[in-house]
Parts: C-alpha cells; structure tokens; sequence
C-alpha cells in the first residue's frame, strides 16, 4: 500500500531533496515549512508522481502545529513516516556572547518544535501499532565545537529525544532512528549567518561537502529497509571530514 511521509522543513535543503526522493519512491507527501511559496512550487514538481500535501506552519506555535496537524484531509490522515527536519543554526558565538534571541530559537525550533510535531503524530501510529520516526540530529548532537554551544545543545536534546522515543514506542511496534550528517550544503549557514552569503559560502569551500541529496538518498533507504530492520543511529560525513573541527582542505573541492 502506498505510505505517506510528513517531512518538516520541506522548504529547503535536506528536507527539500527528501521529499523528492520519496516521491520517486512512491510515497506520498505533506509537506512543511514557513515559505508557503516554495512548498506550492515543490507540490507542482511532484505531484505528477504522488499526493502532495501542504502544511505551512511555524513548529514553535504549539496551538498551530496542532490545529494545522488535525484539519488534514482524510487522504493525508495516515501518516506512516515523520521525518523531523526542521531545524536551523542561529549565529556562531561564545557562549558569553551568545545572543539569547538566537539561544531562544535554536531550542524552541529543534527541540520544542520537534516535540511539538511528534507529539499531534504519534498518537495515530500507537493506535496502528506501526510507524517510523527518523529524528534529523547532528554531528553536533554528538560533540561540542567551539562557539557550537546552545546549537549543540540542542542537537544533543534530539539525539537524547531519540532514544527515549525509540524506547517509549518499543512496545508499540514502531521504528525510530536518528541521522546525524556532518557538513552539507544548504541553506544551513546562510541562516547561521543572517544572510552573510558570503561567510556562509566559505563554509564549504576548499573541499567536497554533502549533498542534501547524499542524505535524502540515505534517508529513502532507511524508510525502505523491511520493516523489521530499523537503522536505529547514522553518522555521516563527508569524506573531508573527520570530526566537527577536522576538515581536510587539502584534497580540493
Ligand atoms: P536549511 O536551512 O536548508 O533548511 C531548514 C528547513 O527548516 C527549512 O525548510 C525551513 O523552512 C525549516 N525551518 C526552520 N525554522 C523553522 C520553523 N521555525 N518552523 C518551520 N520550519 C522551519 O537547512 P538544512 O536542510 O541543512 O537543515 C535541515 C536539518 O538538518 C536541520 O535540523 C539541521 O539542524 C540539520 N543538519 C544540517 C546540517 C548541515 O550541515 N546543513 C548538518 C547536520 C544537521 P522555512 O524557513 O520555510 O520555515
Ligand atoms: C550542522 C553541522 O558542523 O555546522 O549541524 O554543526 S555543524
């Protein structure tokens, strides 16, 4: 039977190429993001292959995640995969110069968000005794890097989110797992950056970062395993990159 995936920040990045990579998996979407624009126009380049389904919403409003997530039409109700994605950085700082707007959203994003939309999801998949949750973490859910502070911290809150859930939902059938990539190139950094594009872009330079799709592809086979194999934690890297600080310059992009 055809499944149906709800992928939160569908809008860009990694969430984007997931999305289209279901599609060509024959899963059908709802998708999500503030930028009602892009999802219309994402809706228009997949729809010829799935349904798709448009949810625009802020994952920090708590009353409009849920409302949003109860007036889906009876079609989109079903759903068997949440991909957690939504997410960004905001700034770079110490930690006693950190920015406290910027402490604010990266927890109530990333983490309170996350909770929020798992939270109005999870009920339905008990009830079906079938589901399968992947949580976008971090590499720096997994260590600290100098200024990564209250971003770390909220990764290390996913990656920690992750394994509750994976052991709250045990006895209910329903898979959980979390992928954690290191650098890949999105909009991610223009974000941290408040759109110092050109800080943003030497990010990446000097060597061969990710792809959103390098992670979308990983992400269409965990969903596609059979269901009794759950990939439960991955950490992916690019080649260059040994750890959040070590990255090999050297070899070139
Ligand atoms: P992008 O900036 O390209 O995409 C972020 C997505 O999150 C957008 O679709 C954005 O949609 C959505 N989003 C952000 N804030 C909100 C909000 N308040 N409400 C609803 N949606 C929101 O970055 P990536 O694709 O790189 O990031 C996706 C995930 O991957 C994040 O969780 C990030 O932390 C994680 N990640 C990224 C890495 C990287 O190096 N790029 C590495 C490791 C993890 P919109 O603005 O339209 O609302
Ligand atoms: C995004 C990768 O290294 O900027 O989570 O934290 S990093």
């Amino acid at each position: 039977m055809t499944k149906t995936a709800l992928i939160t920040g569908a809008t860009s990045g990694i969430g984007k190429a997931t999305a289209i990579a279901f599609a060509k998996h024959n899963i059908n979407l709802i998708i999500c993001g503030r930028r009602r624009d892009r999802l219309e126009t994402l809706q228009q380049e997949l729809s010829s292959l799935v349904q798709v389904h448009i949810l625009s919403f802020d994952v920090r409003d708590k009353a409009a995640v849920s409302s949003q997530l109860d007036s889906l039409p009876t079609a989109f109700q079903n759903i068997d995969i949440l991909i957690n994605n939504a997410g960004n950085a905001h700034g770079l700082d110490t930690i006693q110069d950190g920015n406290v707007d910027d402490w604010d959203a990266m927890i109530d994003i990333n983490v309170k968000g996350l909770l929020y939309v798992s939270k109005a999801i999870i009920p339905n998949m008990i009830k079906n005794k079938s589901g399968h949750i992947i949580n976008i973490g971090s590499t720096a859910g997994k260590e600290v890097y100098p200024n990564g502070n209250v971003y770390c911290a909220s990764k290390h809150a996913v990656d920690a989110i992750n394994k509750g859930m994976r052991i709250d939902l045990n006895p209910y059938g329903i898979r959980v797992g979390a992928i954690h990539p290191g650098l890949v190139e999105t909009e991610f950094s223009n974000v941290r950056f408040k759109g110092d594009d050109q800080r943003a872009d030497n990010v990446y330079k000097g060597f061969d970062p990710l792809k959103p799709e390098d992670i979308a592809d990983i992400i269409a086979f965990v969903v596609t395993r059979p269901y009794h194999v759950n990939i439960a934690d991955l950490i992916v890297l690019p080649t260059a990159q040994a750890s959040s600080t070590i990255v090999n310059k050297d070899l070139g992009d």
